[in-house]
């Protein structure tokens, strides 16, 4: 079995940043890790990446021969590459073995709620690979800052969800800069849990552009908490607990943590029903990694 990160969402969200920190945080808590970068518009890329999608195809090459602008290259390039998904493969095999795998996607979001090209290409790398992983949603924690614009990301989580169906973890990216942008019109807490959205809606009433759309809204955040399936935790990639927190979220999602345990009821069962918030010295084959390399990992910049 093989675990790993699908790690999306909008542009400028911080995927490329995420994958880098990341990478290097699970590679001081001992595990070995292969970064896949799959977008074609990733120019400089901060990490060693085992495998490159611009070796397969380039979006200027694709703009230029189709006469596309960035966004269609993207989904071209992304159709192009569920065609080509034997070349993926081959790519990733001999990485299987022991590596841990995080895949960097395109920005460009309706790939992940409404085409089928990317939802495949995971689908078959899962099936025929045998990979365990979990997308991981990255939003701008600036879009709390605007109760129309969260209202969309919440829109946006919700729709990528359900077309992915994937283990999910949302997170609201870059809260160090939270602050920034004034003060919220709600506690923290109001917009990671994502319980009661009338207090939204009173707040988007209060906007006279969005008041012509109220009905819409509110029949939009209905859908939303209906599905109860939307909350996010927070991220700031320069934070070593804060990236040692998702990790275990994502850990927890994808199975990682049971992996290394007997396979016996017992053992599964008292993980399963387990807090969160365990520490890494009960991670499988980790653990005296792990207490070696801590000192490191609070010396660590991830965004270099
Ligand atoms: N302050 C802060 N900046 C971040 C964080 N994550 C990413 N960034 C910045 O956000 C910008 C976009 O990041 P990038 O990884 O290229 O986004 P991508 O388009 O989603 O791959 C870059 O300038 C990053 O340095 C974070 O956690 N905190
Ligand atoms: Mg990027």
């Amino acid at each position: 079995m093989v675990f790993g990160q699908v790690v999306i969402g909008p542009p400028g969200s911080g995927k490329t940043t995420y994958c880098n920190g990341m990478s290097q945080f699970l590679k001081l808590i001992g595990r070995k890790v292969a970064v896949i970068n799959l977008d074609p518009a990733n120019d400089a890329l901060p990490y060693e990446c085992s495998v490159n999608i611009e070796d397969l195809i380039k979006l200027s090459d694709v703009m230029a021969e189709h006469s596309l602008g960035p966004n269609g290259g993207l989904v071209y390039c992304m159709n192009y590459l569920e065609k080509n998904i034997d070349w993926l493969e081959s790519k990733l095999k001999p990485l299987l073995k022991e590596h841990y795998l995080l895949f960097d996607f395109p920005g460009q979001v309706e790939l992940f709620f409404l085409h089928e090209n990317v939802k495949k290409v995971i689908m078959d790398l899962i099936k025929k690979l045998d990979l365990r992983l979990t997308a991981v949603h990255l939003v701008d924690a600036h879009l709390c800052s605007d109760p129309g614009k969260y209202a969309s990301a919440l829109l946006l989580s919700l729709s990528t969800m359900l077309h992915l169906e994937l283990p999910h973890v949302n997170v609201l990216s870059k809260i160090d800069l939270i602050e920034s942008y004034g003060k919220l019109a709600f506690n923290l807490d109001f917009y990671t849990d994502v319980q009661d959205l009338s207090y939204l809606q009173y707040e988007l009433g209060q906007d006279p552009r969005s008041a012509k759309y109220r009905k819409l809204t509110k029949e939009l955040c209905e859908v939303i908490e209906d599905y109860g399936l939307v909350n996010f935790t927070t991220l700031d990639i320069q934070d070593k607990e804060s990236v040692g927190n998702l990790v275990k979220l994502i850990d927890k999602s994808n199975g990682y943590i049971f992996a290394g345990i007997d396979a016996s009821a017992v053992g599964f069962s008292k993980l399963a029903v387990g807090p969160v918030d365990w520490d890494y010295y009960r991670y499988p084959f980790s653990h005296r990694l792990t207490y070696k390399w801590m000192p490191l990992i609070e010396s660590i910049n991830f965004k270099s």
